[in-house]
């Protein structure tokens, strides 16, 4: 059996969205639950008690506005406090009536200059928090054909980004996430990796592409776009979840572990877990029905359980195969390494951090749920798109 780099385990960090904790839900109906955060402080405080649990997510994700908050570098301290960072800067230029027709790629100069000044202001954001990446998903596209030109809009989107760009600092990075439809039915402006590709790439170094894994048609490939991005330098982020149908943000790893670990032996293979590597590894998910804490404290020790089988591949004895023909056999030393059972090895691994074996445990002994649910009462709780 190989070892495991256990340097790359150490080192594994997955920044949470904080929208993860607010309440979420679908057009139907959104779920309350009790103890869930009502301001961006507290969505921190859940955030820290993951962190603390597992080692795993030093960072915390914002989303502007719905994170807004008068002193940003307060907000910072208030991380810090807590044991954790702000992250991701996450742009929303999709809920505002003037973004109906688009936003970067919209015909209206004043409407593009709003949708720019928007992400304007999250630079400065960033400049007070201290974070390195911009994430730039937009709701841009048509639902009928005819309806925009399709050209016109790739060329307002660049000059919108190019514009953006020029802000971003030294030590920043602009990252642009694409998605094959929703909420535009016909056309999105940044459908595929190869739109963002082309985008960033015309922007310059300090742009790259952010993958969404639930951002894709079924039976996508996503472990080969993984592969491509960090073989042409890339591949800025991850946003992590699992689906069955569309964009379901369901916990990463719930739907499909196998797939899974096929994208973490590709960027472990491609140097995107190395030292020094600023691939960002991100959730991006919603718990509509689950609890929250214990939903996102799953997420991040599902995407540890895959690295660390991913880990234990053995390449030497997978690349004799694959070089000499033995197509079964290289598949059986992929396969070796997916079903073991890792669970024990990492439970170890904690232990020896000083942290939980069990962290879902531990969270449920903690307590933790019925204190919040006591404490936070009254106000309102916080929900994605608010
Ligand atoms: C909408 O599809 C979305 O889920 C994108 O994946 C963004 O990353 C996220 O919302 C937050 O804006
Ligand atoms: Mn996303
Ligand atoms: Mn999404």
């Amino acid at each position: 059996m190989t070892t495991i780099d256990t340097a790359i385990l150490d080192n594994l960090a997955i920044e949470l969205p904080s929208w993860a904790f607010g309440n979420s839900g679908t057009r139907f109906k959104v779920f309350g639950t009790p103890g869930t955060p009502r301001t961006v402080q507290e969505k921190i405080a859940d955030a820290a008690v993951v962190h603390r649990l597992t080692g795993l997510a030093p960072k915390v994700a914002l989303h502007i506005p719905w994170d807004i908050v008068d002193d940003f570098a307060a907000l910072g301290s208030f991380a810090g406090d807590h044991g954790v960072a702000l992250g991701t800067v996450n742009s929303n230029t999709f809920q505002d009536d003037d973004y109906k027709f688009g936003s970067l790629t919209h015909t209206d100069k004043t409407v593009r200059q709003k949708a720019i000044d928007h992400h304007l202001k999250c630079i400065d954001i960033m400049g007070e928090t201290g974070s390195r990446d911009l994430k730039i998903w937009l709701a841009d596209g048509t639902n009928y054909p005819g309806q925009g030109d399709i050209r016109g809009r790739q060329d307002r989107l660049a000059e919108s980004l190019a514009t953006i760009y020029q802000h971003i600092g030294d030590d920043q990075r602009l990252v642009l996430e694409y998605k094959f439809f929703e909420p535009a039915m016909y056309m999105t402006d940044v459908p595929d990796w190869g739109t963002s590709y082309a985008q960033v790439t015309a922007l310059g170094e300090r742009a790259a592409v952010c993958l969404d894994t639930g951002h894709h048609a079924p039976g996508t490939n996503i472990e080969f776009i993984v592969a491509q991005l960090l073989r042409l330098g890339k591949l800025g982020s991850f946003d992590f979840n699992s689906r069955f149908y569309a964009d379901d943000d369901l916990i990463v790893g719930a739907a499909d572990p196998f797939q899974l670990f096929r994208i973490m032996f590709e960027v472990i293979r491609g140097g995107g877990l190395d030292a020094g590597s600023d691939v960002a590894l991100m959730l991006d998910q919603c718990h509509n029905v689950e609890e929250k804490i214990p939903g996102q404290l799953r997420s991040v020790l599902n995407v540890q359980e895959m690295t660390t089988r991913a880990l234990l591949v053995d390449v030497d004895a997978l690349t004799a195969a694959q070089e000499t023909g033995d197509v079964l056999g290289a598949n059986a030393v992929f396969m070796d390494a997916f079903y073991t059972d890792v669970r024990p090895i990492l439970a170890a691994h904690r232990e020896e951090r000083g942290l939980p074996a069990d962290p879902m445990a531990a969270y449920a002994a903690s307590g933790h749920a019925e204190t919040i649910a006591a404490e936070r009462v009254g106000g309102t709780q916080s929900s994605w798109g608010a």
